[in-house]
């Protein structure tokens, strides 16, 4: 039988088959995956096979399938191990604000380069667009114009007015989907607007979580009643909060990568090296400058509005 893992408790796996059958798995003994050292072998987003046992609501995990992508947790200690949180996931959402709050591009940015190094399919959401003035409108209009043009798909919605939402789930149909952005942008909103029947992370926020501490705490995948799934998990705080090598930053930029064979040096950090194509794109304008800016401040591992967020 195949199956997506979508609940794990460490020892116990909750598979869900095509025809949306739940079954208790387990693994049989040594299971070992190549290429990391990871603390649970299996994790939610897994595509497995398994062996049905008994009356068929228990079974073995016999197989993993290849993960097309996976976001991980460092542990605490040395060992090189890691926590895989969540695999296969087919798009983050950056769910952001042009007002009450503001959300930063550096934020957006950080997050988007973080997508990059996870090779997770980013897009981005604006949401509260009742309330925009006509000011913030504009904005909103350039940020997604922008974005789009990097290859970022973005829409702006009203979770509380119900605009935009249809749209969007017809994105979200048949999808692994992650959200993620600050506290108060209004994710538990849009995830009850999109399905009334998700309950899952409304109203009060994990400042437990925000404190930076580390919980034992699984990820859940939670299917939605159109089709797809959402991923619901405490540990995505630490989404953001990858370290990056100076070399690398300028690749998880899709407007530098295209350029990066063409800088004279090819360990350019893109700052003050003669002969920069991104200097040169920067300076004839087909390099926006507000990503530059956080580029630089990525570079030099600023504190880029981070703080609190899921
Ligand atoms: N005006 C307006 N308020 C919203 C919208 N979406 C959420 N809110 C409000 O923003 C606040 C935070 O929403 P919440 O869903 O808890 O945000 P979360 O922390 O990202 O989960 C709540 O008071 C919501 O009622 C929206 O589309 N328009
Ligand atoms: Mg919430
Ligand atoms: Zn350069």
């Amino acid at each position: 039988m195949k199956g997506i893992v979508v609940k794990s408790t460490g020892s116990w796996y909750i598979v869900m088959t095509n025809a949306n059958k739940l079954c208790n798995c387990r693994l049989k003994g040594q299971f070992r995956i190549h290429g990391i050292r990871t603390t649970n072998p299996v994790a939610v987003g897994d595509h497995v096979h398994f062996k049905p046992e008994g009356t068929g609501d228990n079974g073995v995990i016999t197989t993993i399938e290849p993960r097309t992508n996976y976001i991980v947790r460092r542990s605490i200690n040395l060992s090189k191990s890691a926590h895989i949180i969540a695999a296969n996931i087919d798009c983050l959402y950056i769910v952001a604000s042009i007002m009450l709050p503001r959300t930063s591009t550096g934020f957006i940015d950080r997050l988007l380069v973080t997508a990059e190094a996870y090779h997770i399919p980013a897009a981005i959401i604006f949401n509260k667009i009742d309330i925009y003035t006509s000011e913030a409108n504009d904005r909103c209009d350039s940020l997604m114009k922008l974005y789009t043009s990097l290859g970022y798909p973005s829409f702006s919605v009203s979770a509380l007015a119900g605009s935009g939402v249809e749209e969007l789930k017809a994105v979200l149909r048949g999808k692994v989907n992650l959200f993620s952005g600050h506290s108060g942008v209004g994710k538990s909103a849009l995830i009850n607007a999109l399905d009334p029947l998700l309950s899952i992370k409304t109203g009060e926020i994990s400042s437990y979580h925000s404190k930076g501490m580390h919980t034992t705490t699984f990820a859940e995948m939670h299917p939605l009643s159109f089709g797809g799934f959402m991923i619901d998990t405490p540990g995505i705080k630490e989404f953001g909060l990858v370290h990056f090598e100076s070399q690398e930053i300028g690749e998880r930029f899709p407007e530098f990568r295209a350029l990066l064979h063409n800088c004279k040096y090819n360990n350019c950090t893109h700052v003050h090296e003669p002969g920069c194509a991104v200097k040169l794109a920067l300076d004839n304008g087909s390099i926006n400058p507000e990503r530059y800016h956080n580029y630089l401040g990525l570079l030099n591992d600023e504190n880029l509005d981070t703080t609190d967020y899921e």
